[in-house]
């Protein structure tokens, strides 16, 4: 989770699993020279690489009431395939009943089973999203109980409940002693001890209530979630998150925490990040106000904010996007609704550049939005009851399926592909056009204006034809760099380009040997891979034939003539399709290849040839 050089930062799972992967690539590295290269035939030698690590980046998606079942079949389609590290999902507590979303805010117990699924389903989710590559993490509800507004009634797991009877789990000792409603920010005592919206404050600093609510984690811990987001962290000492978090089974879950930051408040950002990562909500604020202003000013986005090793940052959330805050997909909607004036269309253009920026510049862990459209702020999702939520359905305008724009996942891809390089070749004009490069691995440029524009942008890139992922996903819009790094392109109204090593035209290199190339079907496979014994090499992807992402259905290749494992297979002409290469052991252990899925596409007559170094 970070970028810049930050150094002081405590180490936190996510920076230490960058740390294992950049540890286990240094050994690849040095590795490599000390093992002389095996005569043909011979079988593999240990190649020193990674072991079980995915490559995968650490980009997280923020899939707001999706259910357990949906989540679980995006991660396989889709939140994998376009590199997503991480998906973070609504709270899955039992809670009350009704259609609004913020139910899902108002916990009656711990038991796992909610409108958005029960037990059983949240954990083949996990399951399956961790098969994809993807890790869980959740929205953890700790502040507080469902609240004096609620009354009593029985939760969405049958638990009945009643102000200060919690059956088995909190009676009234189990609250603060402060029976109102938080009336004032600038007094601490009431915004850590009153109530928040009515909702029944827990006293998180008895050793009882930390224990349960680590019960409840520990639980989800062992269900193989990765970590927590903790809601109303502000609203929760520091010290008592501390003392919760050290009862982890795992102290080391990733941990970001909700502080809606404000100037002047006594209670202060800063006093959280011992324990974690932090929101950051600054950055979200400053995206809305520079996209409607000038956005050269995003040079210096991380000027004055948390560490960006310690920044979780976000275009939106679900709250902001309802409450104005920051921007949001559906503004333009809200805007009319709330003004009566005309429609601003710029605005969603504009949603897409933020994200843009958001994965391309060096600072932070960027969390992409996926929620639904609404008129009615309080609307649960779409088709809710008081029960259940229906699946999400992407073929539906009803939900934004932000991972699933072309945009969205070239960036992601962009993002893991430059990970760890530097902010280099800045340029702005002043005004709404920027540019900037990640050293040598991307280059990104946004129009922040109403008209298209043409320039000769300067990159650091190598020579080259790129594809540029923000306009199309099959490459088929490409730019071409020249030695000197520089190139020309027109970028439209309200639009962006974004160039990055890992995807170049075509996706494939000219064939050096193409004495070794497969035998069976015209779309031939061949990839420079060492592996280590008990290891083979599989070519996956998008389409069917190459096992539509599933590892365990992928085309085998052929390693006669190792470290070169060929195959090939049948695919109609003119098909574009995406791949990776995996490595799968005896026990179908599965190793990813790391950055951005390949492209290519079938040639008229049917063939294709693919040689590839693994990555
Ligand atoms: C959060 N972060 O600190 C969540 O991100 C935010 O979505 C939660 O508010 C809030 N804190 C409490 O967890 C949401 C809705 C509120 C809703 C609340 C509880 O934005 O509107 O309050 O969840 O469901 C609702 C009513 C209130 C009422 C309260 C209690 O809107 O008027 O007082 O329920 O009955
Ligand atoms: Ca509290």
């Amino acid at each position: 989770m970070q970028h810049s050089p930050s150094g002081t930062a405590a180490p936190r799972p996510l920076i230490r699993l960058a740390a294992a992967l950049a540890l286990a690539l240094l050994l690849a590295v040095a590795g490599s020279p000390a093992t002389s290269p095996p005569a043909q035939g011979s079988p593999p030698v240990p190649s020193g690489g990674a072991t079980s690590e995915n490559g995968r980046g650490d980009a997280i998606l923020n899939l707001f009431q999706w259910t357990w079942d949906s989540v679980a079949a995006e991660c396989t389609s889709t939140i994998g395939p376009a590199g997503f590290g991480y998906v973070q999902v609504s709270p899955p507590q039992e809670t009350i009943q009704g259609t609004a979303w913020w139910t899902s805010y108002q916990p009656v117990s711990y038991k796992i089973e909610g409108k958005l699924g029960t037990r059983a389903e949240f954990a083949a989710m996990v399951e399956t999203c961790d098969a994809a590559g993807v890790e869980v993490i959740v929205d953890a509800v700790i502040n507080h109980t469902t609240g004096a507004d609620g009354g009593s009634g029985t939760g969405t797991a049958g638990t009945p409940y009643g102000i200060d009877d919690f059956p088995g789990i909190y009676g009234a000792a189990d609250f603060n002693d402060c029976r109102t409603d938080i009336s004032s920010y600038q007094d601490r005592y009431q915004v850590q001890n009153c109530r928040l919206l009515s909702l029944q404050d827990l006293r998180t600093g008895s050793e009882y209530v930390q224990n349960t609510l680590a019960g409840y984690m520990n639980d989800l811990l062992s269900l193989g979630v990765a970590g927590f987001r903790i809601d109303a962290a502000k609203h929760i000492p520091a010290s008592d998150l501390a003392a919760i978090k050290a009862k982890l089974s795992d102290p080391n879950a990733y941990w970001v925490q909700e502080v809606i930051g404000a100037a002047g408040e006594p209670v202060q950002v800063s006093e959280y990040t011992g324990t974690g990562d932090v929101h950051e909500f600054d950055y979200a604020r400053q995206l809305k106000s520079d996209f409607d202003g000038s956005i050269a000013n995003l040079q210096r986005i991380s000027n004055g904010k948390l560490p960006s090793a310690q920044a979780g940052v976000f275009v939106d959330n679900h709250d902001t996007e309802r409450n104005g805050e920051t921007m949001n997909e559906t503004w333009g909607a809200k805007y009319v609704l709330a003004n009566g004036e005309t429609m601003n269309e710029t605005w969603g253009a504009k949603y897409v550049l933020a994200n843009t920026f958001m994965l391309a510049y060096p600072y932070g862990s960027p969390s992409v939005y996926s929620g639904y459209t609404f008129t009615d702020e309080d609307a649960g999702a779409p088709g809710a009851t008081a029960t259940s939520v229906p699946d999400a359905n992407c073929d539906s305008d009803a939900w934004t399926c932000t991972q699933r724009w072309t945009e969205i996942q070239g960036m992601v891809g962009f993002y893991n592909t430059v990970a760890g390089t530097a902010l280099t070749n800045w340029w702005d004009d002043g005004g709404n056009q920027i540019a900037f490069g990640r050293g040598d691995k991307g280059f990104v440029a946004i129009n922040n204006t109403d008209s298209a524009t043409t320039r000769t942008y300067s990159s650091s890139l190598p020579a080259g034809t790129y594809c540029d992922v923000v306009a199309a996903s099959d490459c088929s819009e490409t730019i071409t760099v020249a030695a000197d790094g520089t190139f020309s392109a027109t970028l439209p109204a309200y639009g962006a380009l974004a160039l990055h090593v890992e995807k170049t035209s075509g996706g494939t290199t000219p064939d050096p040997d193409p004495g070794t190339d497969p035998v069976a079907g015209k779309v031939s496979a061949s990839v420079h891979a060492s592996t280590v014994l008990g290891q083979e090499v599989r070519i996956v992807g998008s389409v069917p034939e190459l096992g539509g992402w599933q590892p365990a259905s992928g085309v085998a290749l052929d390693a006669s003539g190792y470290p070169s494992w060929t195959g090939g297979v049948d695919l109609p002409a003119g098909t574009s399709f995406e791949y990776k290469y995996v490595k799968v052991d005896d026990s179908g252990a599965v190793v990813w290849e790391s950055g951005a899925n390949r492209t290519a596409t079938v040639g008229a007559d049917g063939t294709l040839a693919l040689n590839d170094t693994w990555r």
